[in-house]
């Protein structure tokens, strides 16, 4: 009868519990039944990732807003400097969110809460991977998203009866999210640390398919997306709430375009609302000038995209089909032409890596302005087939070091040394004054040239031990 009860229904705009099937009264006394801690871990990385300014994390928005339609909800942050209690004793549940670069201290919340009799669960995308390692630290794992398997954890939570582990057997319409509540992350007296720009979601999954990703692992190449109707409510919602038209919306979406018709109306629609924006988005459909056109019209500033290596033979070895590399020049053109700046992703230590691909990536950047440019050194993320492939190269598997700036494995065409010299010397190139000029000149006075500032500063301290 409770799973019944508790069956998730429909959307409404803001945190509401009629959401529910179950008359109010129940609902209140279920609410006070269960307190529920939800905890974004810091990751102990020697890297930037965690410091400074940080996103808000949609994802454990998204668990809150539906765990605080029936229980009592405390958010916790602790990329903020928020601190996690040593005492549970005034929590039932303890939930925490992964991803590998923060499974260790996840891990370590969850142990500790275990020992106190806590129940534990365990979500995100390093949990979901790798289910046994996690159920060792925790009461129940969720499989991927809360929101397809929410009824059924729900009714355990509230019946005391926890499996270990949650798989929905099947993937919700986006439809059927709530829309997300920020008043639990906003409520934190750090919260002046979140960045200003609004995290937004209007589509889940990406039919490219890269092998080092864990996307097409988790959710297929199957790709879903909201009714325009809830995203643009949202993005209403938000302009009301700050008291501004002008708001800063980034697109949390694995890769917003795949839907060109879906694609293209929201665009018409932002235009309208005159929001401004970002996004990941894959290139294969912005060598079409009227594309990069609209985005521009419709208050885009900065696309994130993955070009990941200047050679044919790399992205034909990850399975990226949507880069073709005689179209980087013309997409480059088209969103410069449009005011879009490019966040232009950068891997090495492929195996099919020389030396010369470092001034090949140096030369593609300097020539095409590319505004901020990110360097990464490749990352077999556990789940992924890349991950099976490379695991008997792998040097270490200290999740604290998955994140994507430390050295993973040697490369069969260079020794681990010159990789490391190599990206050490690139960034240093990319982010030097005169190369920023050379690259920003007449560009918006804005956020970008502080990225680069900052990054001027970053990379005159690297050096290639610390990606050891
Ligand atoms: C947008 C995005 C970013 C944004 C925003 C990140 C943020 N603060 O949330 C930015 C650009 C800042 C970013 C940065 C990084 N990212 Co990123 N990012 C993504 C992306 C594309 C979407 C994440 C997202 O918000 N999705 C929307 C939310 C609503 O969905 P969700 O995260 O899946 O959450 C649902 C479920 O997982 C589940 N769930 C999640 N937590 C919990 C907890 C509990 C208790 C329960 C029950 C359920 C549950 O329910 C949620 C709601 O539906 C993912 C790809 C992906 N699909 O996961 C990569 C991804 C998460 N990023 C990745 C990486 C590597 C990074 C960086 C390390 C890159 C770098 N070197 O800078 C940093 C790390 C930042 C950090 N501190 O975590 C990897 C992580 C791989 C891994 N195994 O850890 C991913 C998976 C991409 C990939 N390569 O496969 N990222
Ligand atoms: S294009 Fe991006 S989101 Fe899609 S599979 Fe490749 S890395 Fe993942």
């Amino acid at each position: 009868m409770l799973k019944d009860d508790i069956e998730i229904q429909g959307v409404t705009p803001q945190r509401n519990f009629d959401i529910v099937k179950s008359p109010k009264k129940i609902i209140e006394k279920q609410k006070n039944r269960k307190k529920w801690l939800l905890v974004q871990p810091i990751s102990n990385t020697s890297m930037m990732v965690d410091s400074g300014t940080v996103s808000m994390p949609l994802n454990l928005i998204m668990v809150a807003t539906l765990v605080g339609t029936l229980f009592d909800v405390t958010f916790i942050d602790e990329r903020l400097g928020d601190k996690v209690p040593e005492d549970f004793s005034g929590f039932d549940v303890i939930a925490i969110t992964s991803r590998t670069l923060n499974a260790s201290q996840a891990y370590r919340i969850g142990d500790s809460a275990l020992r106190q009799g806590k129940t534990v669960i365990l979500g995100g995308v390093h949990p979901t991977m790798l289910h046994d390692e996690a159920a060792l630290h925790c009461t129940s794992v969720v499989y991927g998203e809360i929101e397809s398997i929410w009824t059924e954890l729900a009714a355990d939570v509230l019946e005391g009866t926890m499996q270990p582990i949650y798989r929905a057997k099947e993937l919700k319409p986006m439809g059927s999210m709530i829309h997300p509540d920020f008043s639990y992350a906003l409520s934190s007296k750090n919260a002046k640390k979140y960045s200003s720009r609004i995290p937004v979601l209007a589509t889940k999954g990406c039919p490219v398919g890269c092998n080092f990703c864990t996307t097409p692992t988790i959710y297929g190449k199957n790709y879903r997306y909201r009714e325009l109707d809830l995203v643009l409510d949202e993005m209403r919602y938000h302009q009301q709430r700050v008291g501004k038209k002008r708001v800063h919306f980034s697109f949390m979406d694995d890769n917003i375009s795949f839907r060109p018709q879906y694609f293209f109306t929201l665009l018409e629609e932002m235009a309208k609302l005159g929001v401004h924006w970002n996004a990941n988005i894959s290139m294969n459909f912005l060598d079409k000038p009227e594309v990069a056109e609209l985005a521009g019209r419709s208050g885009c500033d900065l696309l994130s995209i993955g070009f990941e290596s200047l050679n044919p033979e790399t992205l034909k070895s990850v399975h990226k089909g949507s880069n073709r590399l005689g179209s980087y020049e013309k997409v480059v053109n088209n969103l410069h032409k449009n005011g879009i700046a490019i966040q232009g992703y950068f891997m090495f230590g492929f195996d099919n890596d020389t030396e010369e691909s470092f001034q090949l990536t140096y030369d593609f950047i300097m020539k095409n302005r590319i505004e901020f440019p990110v360097f990464s050194l490749v990352t077999p993320f556990p789940g992924t087939p890349y991950f099976d492939e490379m695991k008997p190269r792998i040097r270490h598997f200290d999740w604290d070091k998955y994140d994507t700036y430390h050295y993973m494995f040697e490369p069969s065409k260079m020794t681990g040394e010159k990789l490391l010299e190599n990206f050490v010397r690139l960034q240093q190139e990319v982010y030097k004054g005169r190369a920023i000029m050379q690259r920003m000149k007449g560009k918006p006075l804005n956020w970008v040239w502080l990225a680069n500032y900052a990054m001027n500063r970053f990379t005159k301290t690297l050096k290639p031990e610390a990606f050891l």
